[in-house]
């Protein structure tokens, strides 16, 4: 790494600080994680030098023999891992994924049964911010008064709608989900399937939740979360849908594929086929429960009424604090979380009810229950104490000395 410094001090020490952030912190944003070294390495490798448009064997680029190897690694290692008939490992990152599945399988003015963002789904479903909600008719459906994905008034609104296709899979839902039932569903009235397993990919790849892959039409990934791979997207799908999908992504959106990226991926996912990762996703779990009992006890709103996956989304206005105050708080104490909509939150998105937070980062860590303990206690006392900088800095404290036990990127350096 001298060769940053060296050349470019001011990005070096930028990075030093980010690598010093990460090592002294607790990460519980849900969608992040700490990629291994091989990741990081294939990330950094020659391969971000090559073009290679087009897929392997049927390249549009001369050259492209060796990277044809590693793009091929990706797509067989993913079918393997997920059952899935047909993978195109390009997507540059999830919308990108998700915007390429409609394009494959959808008209203009098409409609798509998908989850409102507030209940637990993603901007990419339908939000009408974004540029595929003005292509096609979105229907969004939301959780029940239990908080719980309502599938008997999906199929309800299935009926009433005659979507083109249901939507399943979320950013902030952290139950479990009867893929089998969607696809019946779906089967009554003609339309076909799409999950979005960006969250969690990785619990479904070690056999810790439900798998829709051999099941649904199509299933969007990426390949950064519980995955633990590079930032990126992946399209898995039937056969049948292999062509729509491969010329959605090339070259219907996207121009080179970044084959260093794809490079991690692979090796990502031959991470994701060890022993030790099938244990990896079982405590992702385990901690994300403790963490349910813990904050519960102490008085928080668990939406969704908990967790069966590797995240919580809590109502923080019931402790006297809103998302934004929560985020922050904890931020100075050395607990990154993100605030975050609650279902039909009366806030508004840069300062909602609520705070997301996860344990996929941590777990990479090493921490286990009694790590999740302590760290309840510290998001409780840190919450109580939101406006006591000293007390948030007491506690920022007792973090940075817990983080000693669990090293991250031990020989990493930026500046030496
Ligand atoms: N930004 C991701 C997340 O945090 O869940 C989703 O795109």
């Amino acid at each position: 790494m001298k060769n940053i410094h060296s050349f470019d001090p001011e990005v070096a020490e930028a990075l030093e600080l980010e690598l010093t952030r990460q090592r002294n912190g607790l990460e519980m944003i849900p969608s992040e994680n700490f990629v291994s070294e091989a990741v990081l390495e294939a990330l950094g490798s020659v391969s971000t030098n090559k073009y290679a448009e087009g897929y392997p064997g049927k390249r549009y680029y001369g050259g492209c023999q060796y990277i044809d190897i590693v793009e091929q690694l990706a797509i067989d290692r993913a079918k393997e891992i997920f059952g899935a008939e047909h993978v195109n490992v390009q997507p540059l990152s999830g919308a990108p994924a998700n915007i390429a599945a409609y394009e494959a399988l959808l008209n203009q003015g098409d409609t798509i049964l998908g989850m409102d963002l507030s209940h637990g789904g993603h901007l990419t479903h339908g939000h009408p911010v974004t540029q595929s909600s003005k292509i096609y008719n979105f229907i969004r459906y939301k959780t029940n008064e239990e908080g719980k994905l309502d599938l008997d008034n999906l199929r309800a609104m299935a009926l009433e709608h005659n979507p083109k296709l249901i939507l399943i899979g979320y950013s902030a839902y952290s139950r479990e989900i009867d893929f089998e039932r969607v696809q019946e569903i779906a089967d009554e009235i003609g339309a076909m399937t799409m999950a979005d397993i960006a969250h969690i990919a990785g619990l479904i790849a070690a056999g810790e939740m439900n798998n829709p892959v051999p099941i649904f039409d199509v299933v969007t990934t990426t390949t950064h979360k519980t995955l633990r791979g590079p930032r990126g997207g992946m399209i898995m799908c039937k056969k049948k849908h292999a062509k729509a999908v491969d010329r959605a992504v090339f070259p219907g959106l996207q121009g080179g594929p970044h084959e260093n990226v794809i490079a991690a991926k692979a090796i990502a996912f031959k991470e994701a086929m060890q022993p030790e990762f099938k244990e990896y996703a079982r405590q992702i779990k385990a901690n994300a429960k403790v963490l349910e009992l813990e904050l519960g006890s102490r008085g928080f709103k668990l939406m969704f009424g908990g967790t069966d996956n590797h995240l919580l989304l809590i109502d923080v206005t019931s402790k006297g604090v809103t998302g934004h105050e929560a985020e922050t708080a904890l931020d100075k104490a050395g607990i990154t979380v993100n605030k975050n909509m609650i279902p039909d939150d009366p806030r508004k998105p840069l300062d909602p009810s609520g705070i997301r937070l996860g344990t996929p980062a941590l777990t990479t860590r090493g921490m286990k229950e009694a790590e999740m303990k302590q760290i309840a206690d510290w998001i409780d006392r840190a919450i109580i104490s939101h406006d006591d900088d000293g007390k948030l800095g007491e506690i920022k404290a007792e973090v940075e000395e817990m983080t000693k036990d669990f090293p991250l990127y031990p020989n990493l350096s930026y500046i030496e």
